[in-house]
């Protein structure tokens, strides 16, 4: 039996091969959150995974900007974008869950990025900041009132991810030893600082959840 209350949820955030080594968009250890993530989600009543889900000619991805490389940032109608090499191009096998990845009760898949124009890091708002996936309201039907985010990768899509969770009024946490950063520029520094100024917690260790 699940110890944690249905009214908190793990997002589980793009734990996908091409995230992990080997993979066209590798996390350093990406693979290492796998067992980690295994035994805490078995101690949650409500689970939910996110897909980094992308058609092929997405405007995140270097290959659509002629003369720009991967990671270089440039100015997109919402803001500044990092490029990206081509990843999770949907139904591609490097856009599959990792297939250690062991959550049969996971109750919900929330995909994104789908939008060629718009990036989505977070599970929740796309990078417009105005467009809903959707999930926020899934969360609230089930009588959610605090998420606990891991997974990949802890800079972009796990920070952005418990930033919107708060911005909806949900409680977040980050467990650390769960997710593993990119850190491309002060990306996972400046992530921390602005998880810390929105009241997102930090949690070292999944035993401390
Ligand atoms: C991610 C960069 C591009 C992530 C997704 O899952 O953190 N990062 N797309
Ligand atoms: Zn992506």
């Amino acid at each position: 039996m699940p110890e944690i209350p249905a009214s908190t949820a793990l997002i589980v955030v793009d734990v996908q091969k091409d995230f992990c080594p080997g993979g066209a968009l590798a996390v350093p250890e990406g693979h290492a959150v796998v067992p980690v993530i295994n035994a805490l989600a078995r101690r949650f009543a409500t689970v939910v995974l996110t897909q980094d889900w992308h058609p092929a000619d997405h405007r995140s991805f270097a290959s659509q900007h002629a003369g720009r490389a991967p990671f270089e940032t440039v100015e997109m109608p919402y803001g500044p974008q990092v490029l990206w090499p081509d990843h999770c191009v949907m139904a591609t096998p490097g856009a599959a869950l990792h297939p250690d990845l062991d959550i049969p009760h996971a109750a919900m898949i929330q995909r994104k990025g789908m939008h060629r124009e718009v990036d989505s890091y977070s599970a929740l708002l796309e990078a417009d900041r105005r467009t809903r996936t959707g999930l926020d309201g899934w969360l609230s039907a089930r009588g959610v009132r605090a998420v606990v985010v891991c997974g990949l990768a802890t800079d972009f899509c796990v920070a952005w991810t418990a930033l919107d969770a708060r911005r909806f009024g949900f409680e977040a946490s980050v467990v650390e030893e769960a997710s593993r950063a990119i850190d491309t520029g002060g990306s996972l520094a400046r992530a921390w600082a602005e998880m810390a100024a929105a009241g997102v917690r930090r949690i070292a260790r999944a035993e401390e959840v």
